[in-house]
């Protein structure tokens, strides 16, 4: 039962005071947004629609269309969360950025998604380390409308309140099943490859990247070898797994993860552009460009 969230503190910003509550939630100071916040949002989301086509998963892109979002200013929290509560009981709140993991597996596990409020500033347009307004509310947000991607995000977050009681390795092999998933992941569609992950679909180098470039791998959706996979934020990924249906990654994440993080504890991890043999290859990268320090 989701209680009001109390008021803790007005936090300054350069628009003036946002009111931060206990569990991080802010409410979207959509008023305090200038024109070029607004002029951000449409460059942006004119720029992505155009790159996705052909190449996002078309489950992403009715969805997005299905939210109605204004492509032309920020969309108000209220207006979308009117259409994604009637398809799947989901709820936007704002936030200030990167949550503790544990406040953001307890928003996933209500169904409560939180969206950064602020947008990148106009000099930041063709990236941002941290992620932004347009990276949530684009990159995120359209496949909650798909109910069985809703359903898996709330496992999702059910599963990492539970690791964040079992231990620190059983949190990593939790947090990078939704690095190579819900941010990076690959999806089978009509027999072609398609993006899904958020990280890509909101990033017009990497949506290119990850479906035409010879460098990454490219491998098939195996849960326990991608619990143990490192991974990279500071470039483009090495590997992109891919997933046949959106069921798929559902039915994986139905039994109890528990017997699988006590497997892989005595496991070490596997290097971000790591090809092993029991790996369903669908191409071997070439690994040109790759950076060549350590994964995380
Ligand atoms: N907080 N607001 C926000 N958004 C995220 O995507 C997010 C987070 N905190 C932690 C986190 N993601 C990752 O560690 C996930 O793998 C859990
Ligand atoms: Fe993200």
């Amino acid at each position: 039962m989701s209680t009001a969230p109390r008021r803790v503190e007005n936090l300054h910003t350069d628009k003036g005071k946002v009111p931060v509550y206990a569990t991080g939630i802010v409410e979207q100071p959509w008023d305090d947004y200038s024109a070029a916040d607004h002029a951000t949002w449409a460059t942006l989301y004119a720029r992505q629609r155009g790159v996705l086509a052909g190449r996002a998963s078309a489950q992403f892109l009715q969805a997005q269309d299905a939210m109605g979002m204004n492509p032309r200013a920020i969309p108000r929290f209220r207006d979308l969360n009117a259409v994604l509560g009637r398809a799947t009981g989901w709820e936007l709140v704002g936030v200030e950025g990167l949550l503790p993991e544990l406040d953001f597996f307890d928003h996933l596990a209500n169904r409560r998604f939180p969206v950064t409020w602020w947008i990148r500033r106009p000099d930041q347009i063709d990236y941002i380390e941290e992620p932004d307004l347009f990276h949530d509310l684009f990159g995120h947000v359209p496949l909650l409308m798909n109910p069985v991607f809703a359903d898996y995000m709330q496992a999702y977050g059910r599963g990492g309140v539970k690791a964040h009681g079992i231990g620190p390795e059983a949190l990593q092999n939790l947090t990078r099943l939704y690095w190579y998933t819900v941010e990076f992941g690959l999806i089978r569609e009509a027999g072609a490859l398609r993006i899904y992950g958020a990280g890509i679909v909101s990033s017009s180098g990497e949506s290119v990247y990850a479906m035409e470039s010879a460098a990454p791998n490219r491998i098939g959706f195996d849960l326990e070898r991608i619990m143990r996979t490192r991974y990279r934020i500071d470039s483009y990924q090495k590997t992109y797994f891919v997933i046949d249906s959106f069921a798929q990654l559902m039915d994986a994440t139905r039994p109890d993860f528990t017997p699988i993080y006590a497997r892989l504890a005595g496991q070490p991890a596997i290097p971000a552009g790591e090809v092993l043999d029991t790996d369903r290859v669908l191409h071997r990268g070439t690994g040109e460009g790759w950076p060549d320090d350590a994964d995380t």
